[in-house]
């Protein structure tokens, strides 16, 4: 971090000297992070004059970058493990990188860079109502929310994520008095949009009950595309989209409640409790599984 915030005051030491006559550092850090998503803070700025003779003027600053960030030194990684595996330093890291899951295809995504070792890249973040899951095909096919909140990385992304390299799948969840647990898949894949983005998911450990083996070999439906088991549209009937059979053991696209209320259209894991309990933390994330 002490060497990113170097490179980053020598970036703008560069950008500043010879350029601006009154540089104001909060606007050349904003422009030089306008494209990064990610969070940062000013800490604080030493400035320094000499030679008033020809108003030049040296910049000392230091910053501090908070979360993931992209520097020359990284190189286009497929996921999260792939970063941290060329950047150890990334260890205990988490925060929001760029990830390019396919050449030229660059998104951002939530790194787990703490648990069990790391390289985990969420597929899934549900912390608040303030996004509404409840959303069409296509969305869910492309992604949408934030990945530092709420957030689906979308189906093309996880088909992609998933095919070349056997995955992990590890699911965290929290109710709402605070008790959490977590489910771990020891394969898990999703096919491509034809195959309406099928679930290959087996080898269950956890202590939250297996409440997706049962979605196995199942194809994705959302409220606009009825591709379950079920007579109707379970996406609809449940309120969310999911690998739907007849209908789910687990919904954790479902309706985010806000209390633990027990609703078949909640964002729930049925066999944690044996309830369609709303829950207030859901979190999927993969990394290959010979990590
Ligand atoms: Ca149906």
């Amino acid at each position: 971090m002490k060497a990113l915030g170097i490179y980053v005051t020598l970036i703008l030491f560069m950008f500043c000297y010879g350029l601006q006559k009154h540089p104001d550092i909060q606007e050349l850090l904003t422009k030089f992070l306008k494209n990064k998503k990610i969070s940062w803070k000013h800490t604080k700025s030493n400035l320094k004059s000499s030679k008033l003779v020809n108003m030049k003027v040296d910049i000392l600053s230091s910053y501090e970058v908070i979360g993931g960030i992209e520097t020359k030194k990284d190189k286009k990684c497929v996921d999260c493990s792939e970063i941290l595996r060329n950047n150890p330093s990334r260890r205990n890291k988490d925060g929001v990188y760029e990830i390019y899951p396919a050449k030229s295809m660059k998104t951002y995504a939530f790194c787990d860079m703490t648990t069990n070792g790391g390289g985990w890249t969420v597929i899934q973040n549900r912390m608040d109502n303030s996004t509404d899951f409840y959303r069409l095909w296509k969305e869910y096919k492309a992604g949408f929310g934030s990945p530092s909140q709420n957030y689906w990385i979308g189906n093309e992304l996880i088909h992609l994520l998933t095919k070349h390299k056997p995955q992990r799948l590890r699911v965290e969840l929290q109710r709402f008095s605070g008790e959490k647990g977590y489910a771990e898949y020891s394969s898990f894949a999703v096919g491509n949009e034809a195959s309406k983005y099928k679930l290959n998911v087996s080898g269950f450990k956890g202590n939250i009950g297996d409440s997706l083996t049962f979605h196995n070999g199942m194809k994705f439906s959302a409220p606009d595309q009825d591709n379950d088991e079920g007579g109707g549209s379970c996406s609809q009937h449940n309120h969310g989209a999911w690998w739907y059979k007849n209908c789910h053991n687990s919904n954790l696209n479902g309706k985010y409640m806000g209390t633990a209320r027990n609703d078949h259209k909640s964002n729930s894991w049925l066999k944690w409790k044996n309830t369609f309990e709303s829950l207030k933390r859901t979190r999927m994330m993969i990394r290959p599984a010979n990590l």
